[in-house]
């Protein structure tokens, strides 16, 4: 076990999700061996391995949704479900080698900088201090702690209630009366699995979202034949779903107005699907797509149509013993409710405590304005990176590729400190103001910010911590290389 005063690592990685498998590889093929991975439960997975509830899928085509570095052929389908992309990561984590640089059930509690040695010190839950040159934090910030709604009664049902992410298996559903709340992106791969079994099913609707097909299919044999065979098929077809999606981000981050074709498409399916004109009206968003993500589901319009299902276009205010209120007051009886009304702010869920030079804080940082220099650097937090932190969130396409862009980025700057001998870079204020300035002005004319919805992209005084206002190209240009010049080096 490595203690404060053993060789330092090259590299610490909080969490073994996408992110810290991703960069962990990286980073070896770069050459870097001493590496560690601090994982706080069992299993490799991160989000992959929280998020297990009935109809756990990905809305982003897996082609696109997995490493460029570690094609898989065999995806059974276009939008792979959840437990195939666990197996995936965990698969990932052998192939690369890595269980060896995973310490399991370590949980991190805080780092801190010591200047004179050039290193972090990193201390876990059991009382470990190990030091390493750098240290990355790879453990979710935007999509981690589940939020409850703030209503009056949560502790008074006496039924059972589960947030989307912390779902128990052993609870059986079948002929219960079950309230699903909130119809975000959980809630419409949740909702048609729970109506197959639910004796009557409430799906309680605040603001309605913009919804289109997923075009989901099983691969075929031959097409898996064909990827293993000529690698090169399965890079075009991954080449291609790039383009296609990045063309939907014209609309997201140039003109919102753009996006009205698309709106029309919504608008066609909704008729065919609801025949009802007042549930139509209920179903139909006021504000521009993308604003809210998109929502992608073939099943989920159809099981509203169920007669045990029914659509209450309402916000939850209350629980009760045996029933939720609505806010016209109405009530329902209900065996169990399930939330699927998403995650806490990264205000409310900052990273793992880092405390960097001059006794800077990373918590008070994130709580107050939380930003990072191409999402992930800050003044005053040397060789210190966060993977997918600030202003990195897309609406369109797979978050896998901005972490590539950022792994590059960061393996870069380890690279240059072996090449160039400096021990840590600190960002250079001036380059974060210029940045964040830049950001301010690209996220006013974006659908997010000017799209006319209250969503979770944006927090409480208005601004806009979770969006990439431009297109993923741009991200992946500005990260193609560690940027010394904009650091100061020592
Ligand atoms: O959560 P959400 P989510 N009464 O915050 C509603 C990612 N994701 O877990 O819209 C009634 O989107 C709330 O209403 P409103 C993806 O990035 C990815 O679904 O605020 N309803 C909303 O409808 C996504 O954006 C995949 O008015 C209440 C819902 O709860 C993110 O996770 C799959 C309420 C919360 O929706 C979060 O999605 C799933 C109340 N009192 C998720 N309070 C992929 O496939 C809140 N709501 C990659």
């Amino acid at each position: 076990m490595h203690e404060t005063g053993a060789q330092p690592f090259d590299l610490i990685i909080i969490g073994a999700g996408f992110a810290g498998v991703g960069l962990a590889h990286q980073a070896r093929q770069a050459g870097f061996t001493n590496i560690l991975i601090l994982e706080r439960s069992q299993r490799v997975g991160g989000t992959w391995r929280e998020n297990t509830y009935p109809g756990a899928a990905c809305d982003v085509p897996s082609h696109l949704y997995s490493f460029s570095f570690a094609p898989n052929p065999d995806w059974s389908r276009l939008f792979a479900p959840q437990p195939e992309i666990l197996d995936y990561i965990e698969r990932c984590a052998t192939d690369f080698g890595l269980r060896p640089h995973i310490r399991f059930g370590a949980e991190v509690v805080r780092s801190e900088f010591e200047e004179a040695a050039g290193l972090w010190t990193v201390h876990t839950a059991s009382g470990d201090a190990l030091r390493t040159r750098f240290l990355v934090s790879g453990a979710g910030h935007a999509l981690s702690k589940p939020a409850l709604p703030a209503v009056k009664g949560l502790d008074s049902f006496r039924g059972r209630t589960m947030h989307s992410a912390q779902w128990d298996p052993t609870v059986d559903l079948r002929g219960k009366r079950v309230a699903v709340i909130g119809t975000g992106a959980s809630a419409m791969q949740l909702v048609p699995k729970i109506a197959a079994q639910a004796s009557h099913l409430f799906v309680l609707q605040r603001t309605p979202g913009w919804l289109i097909p997923r075009p989901d299919f099983a691969t075929p044999e031959p097409v898996k034949r064909l990827f293993r065979r000529l690698p090169a098929t399965q890079k075009l077809v991954r080449a291609l779903l790039y383009t296609y999606m990045e063309a939907f981000a014209v609309a997201y981050v140039l003109e919102p107005r753009l996006g009205r074709l698309r709106e029309r498409g919504c608008k066609r399916y909704l008729y065919r699907t609801i025949s009802d004109p007042a549930t139509r009206a209920k179903l139909t968003p006021a504000y521009r797509i993308g604003c809210k993500r998109l929502l992608i589901s073939s099943d989920y319009l159809p099981t509203l149509n169920l007669p045990h299902v029914t659509l209450v276009a309402e916000a939850l205010t209350e629980l009760r013993e045996g029933s939720i209120v609505t806010a016209s007051g109405d009530e329902h009886q209900v065996d169990v409710v399930i939330f699927a009304t998403g995650f806490e702010s990264p205000e409310e869920k900052p990273p793992v405590e880092a405390i960097g030079l001059q006794g800077r804080s990373l918590h008070a940082h994130m709580t107050t304005s939380p930003a990072a220099y191409l999402g992930a650097t800050l003044p005053g937090f040397p060789n210190y990176f966060l993977i997918l932190g600030p202003n990195t969130g897309l609406g369109h396409s797979s978050m896998i590729y901005m972490m590539e862009s950022q792994f590059r980025y960061i393996v870069d700057a380890m690279t240059k400190s072996r090449r160039d001998g400096w021990r840590f870079a600190d960002l250079r204020p001036e380059v974060m103001e210029r940045y964040q300035r830049w950001l301010g002005e690209r996220l006013k004319r974006t659908v997010w910010n000017a799209g006319g919805c209250a969503s979770w992209y944006l927090s409480k005084n208005g601004g806009n911590a979770i969006s990439w206002p431009d297109f993923t190209f741009a991200f992946r240009f500005k990260t193609r290389r560690f940027d010394d010049e904009n650091y100061t080096r020592r």
